[in-house]
């Protein structure tokens, strides 16, 4: 007969045993359920949901800043013939790729070399519009390298590979990314003013790269519905537009009425609803221009033959960096070489 103890003994082992068992079928349940939610919350269309953590509340007394990188205007697809140009310039996929690696390798050297002994607790690489050439005028559609869909599908994973970069190299520990659409990147003949965003070949491109990296805790995404996206950092709130909106500029006073206009406008609208802006990012212009609380973004595509034509100032291609630290605002800009 066994004794009390071996009885004991063998009920312990047959309840570890059960419950080996019913861990083994609740790990096994729970992954399946970790499974479903992935697909389920990847189903869902990234929104313009703004995050906490670039207005921290709790403030150290380390230097701290946020570096911003604004991506516009690089009209991939687009052509720009050298011998049109009298070699001013000149454009193609390839070029637009060498250019790409250019921003992205320089951004991080030029933050360790400029903001050294700064602390970064995030940084923000917008994507403001005029990414592809769309083929929107007859010409470009004679010229271009490539349609927009294919353009979207070719620069979708290069473009992804730069943030994954940009995230890996620059010391910091999330990166924000508000997307907006430009004038370019549309389907329609003229922009629409109705679901501007979501009718704009961007729309893809935008969701399609923050799709690939949804499974990357580093990356947030705010793509707009509308054409702005109002961010804060730190103490103020900085806009991010394509700047389409801007009319004229053709004047001896070049792109500074217009976007004086521009820029005074949108504050004044930001500031009836509520919502005060300090600093404000165009592109479209295809000018790197600091002003007094507004930012013009260079190009990546660079001088072509519509510049030429209307005799606008010649400009290399370049991206414009900048950072912003508490209290200060913005404490720094340089312009990002492409070329
Ligand atoms: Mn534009």
């Amino acid at each position: 007969m066994a004794s009390k103890a071996e009885l004991f003994a063998d009920a312990a082992k047959t309840d570890t045993e059960q419950l080996r068992r019913d861990n083994r079928r609740l790990t096994k349940h729970v992954e399946h359920l970790e499974r479903e939610l992935r697909v389920a919350t990847r189903l869902r269309t990234i929104d313009a949901q703004i995050p906490k953590w670039t207005a921290p509340k709790r403030r150290t007394k380390a230097l701290t800043a946020a570096p911003v990188l604004l991506l516009s205007d690089w009209h991939f697809g687009e052509t720009v013939d050298l011998r049109t140009m009298d070699g001013w310039n000149e454009y193609d996929d390839d070029i637009a790729l060498e250019r790409w690696e250019r921003v992205i390798n320089q951004t991080p050297e030029m933050v360790l070399r400029h903001m050294h002994g700064f602390g970064l607790p995030f940084a923000v690489v917008a994507i403001m519009g005029d990414m592809l050439s769309g083929g929107i005028h007859e010409e470009l559609a004679r010229t271009d390298s490539s349609t927009a869909p294919a353009t979207v599908t070719t620069w979708a994973p290069r473009i992804v590979a730069g943030l994954q970069h940009l995230a890996d190299t620059l010391d910091t520990e999330r990166i924000v990314v508000p997307c907006v659409d430009g004038n370019h990147d549309r389907l329609d003949h003229r922009t629409p003013m109705k679901r501007r965003a979501e009718s704009a070949m961007t729309w893809v491109l935008y969701q399609w790269i923050a799709d690939r990296l949804s499974d990357d805790p580093r990356f947030h995404f705010v793509i707009s519905r509308s054409s702005d996206v109002r961010l804060p950092i730190f103490d103020e709130h900085h806009l991010f537009v394509h700047g389409d909106g801007a009319r004229g500029g053709g004047g001896i006073g070049g792109i500074w009425p217009p976007i004086m206009r521009y820029t005074t406008k949108l504050r004044d609208i930001y500031a009836a609803q509520q919502q005060p802006i300090s600093h404000v990012n165009l592109g479209h212009f295809h000018q790197y221009v600091i002003g007094r609380g507004f930012l013009v973004n260079g190009s990546g595509k660079g001088y072509d033959e519509y510049a030429r034509r209307s005799a606008f100032a010649p400009e290399r291609p370049v991206q414009a960096l900048y950072a912003v630290a508490p209290e200060r605002g913005v404490i720094f800009n340089a312009p990002v070489h492409a070329d």
